[in-house]
């Protein structure tokens, strides 16, 4: 009975895919943001290279790996080579030539796992974080983009997934659920299984980068591979389907961690994430494509995956049986 059920749902879950793409429409920033986003990283990188002229500011994240949504903060990183100054003192003399520069709200976070400066920009109301030499976090960002622009269907899931993510409030790693970022990837892993996206990383290396010594390449020259997934006809709304019941039914908690790095599911025993390290429960594996000791679901706790689990199943079931899925999908948590 079951299995009918799955092939009836299956059957028509398509008529939900205009829906579901408006909702996508509504989220996506409009060019004026843009725009003023773009000026507002001009402005800083002139106050910065004043002082600094040897160094450069770089916008990553959501706003430069084109999975923002409109009225998203801005993430820059200021790459500088100093080396009299900490990171902590550099964060400091930062905050202190934004203050002098006129912006507002401005906060040294230096205890921070990654220490930002925030700061509020009053002319156009946008907010800003500020990291210092995170170059890592700016080519995973390229990585993030590439992808999307080989099928549009990965910023179309991945953009649905981070709203109810953010409607669920399981988009808060504070409190032990996923970042942005890890959903991000998440949908890029489904869409390789799929054979809707490659695995750049496992193709001929056309771009090098080097952080920190560790050297990374992949293939980044995406506009050749526009036509990949044209063999699949699924739709998003099936696609969003599939994505939360593999993680409320299919995916082994127990064994298995997501690779988007090699493009397929690899074990938790073979990369040594079976057991709790520090911290690290490893609960939910999701390597991160660069720096693969980390998990990115290390943040995940005891009591949080029992909430990320349920709320997978919930969505799961909402997309399977409800007549009108968008609205229950996101109602406010
Ligand atoms: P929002 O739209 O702001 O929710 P975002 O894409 O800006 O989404 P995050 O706030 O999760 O995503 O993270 C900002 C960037 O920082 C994204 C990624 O380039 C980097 N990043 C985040 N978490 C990690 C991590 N655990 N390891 C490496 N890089 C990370
Ligand atoms: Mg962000």
């Amino acid at each position: 009975r079951f299995q009918r059920r799955v092939r009836a749902c299956r059957y028509d879950i398509d008529q939900f895919t205009p829906n579901f793409l408006s909702i996508f429409d509504s989220l996506v920033p409009s060019e004026e943001e843009i725009a003023k986003q773009n000026q507002l990283v001009i402005a800083l990188s002139r106050l910065i290279n004043k002082e600094w002229p040897n160094s450069k500011l770089y916008l990553y994240g959501s706003c430069a790996n084109s999975f923002g949504f409109s009225n998203s903060d801005i993430d820059l990183c200021l790459s500088i080579d100093d080396k009299e100054m900490s990171k902590v003192d550099i964060i400091l003399k930062l905050a202190d030539i934004l203050q002098a520069g006129n912006l507002q709200n401005i906060q040294a976070l230096t205890r921070a796992r990654v220490p930002i400066v925030k700061l509020m920009d009053p002319d156009t109301g946008l907010s800003c974080d500020i990291c210092v030499n995170n170059l890592l976090a700016v080519v995973n960002t390229k990585l993030l983009r590439d992808y999307a622009q080989i099928d549009q269907r990965l910023r179309q899931l991945a953009f649905i997934v981070k709203h109810w993510a953010k409607s669920r409030r399981v988009n808060e790693t504070y409190q032990g659920t996923l970042s942005s970022y890890s959903y991000v990837i998440m949908c890029i892993h489904l869409l390789q299984l799929r054979r809707i996206l490659p695995c750049l990383q496992e193709m001929e290396a056309t771009c090098y980068v080097t952080v920190d010594d560790n050297h990374y390449a992949y293939f980044d020259q995406v506009d050749k591979l526009s036509n990949y997934g044209a063999h699949n006809n699924e739709t998003l709304s099936s696609l969003l389907w599939a994505f939360f019941h593999y993680w409320a039914y299919q995916h082994d908690y127990t064994q298995d961690v997501i690779s988007i790095r090699t493009g397929k599911i690899i074990s938790k025993h073979m990369k040594d994430w079976t057991r709790r390290v520090g911290n690290d429960r490893h609960l939910i594996c999701i390597e991160d494509p660069f720096e693969t000791s980390h998990d990115l679901g290390r943040v995940v706790d005891k009591f949080s995956i029992k909430i990320l689990r349920e709320e997978f199943e919930r969505a799961a079931n909402i997309l399977q049986y409800d007549p009108n899925p968008s609205v229950k999908l996101f109602e406010p948590y």
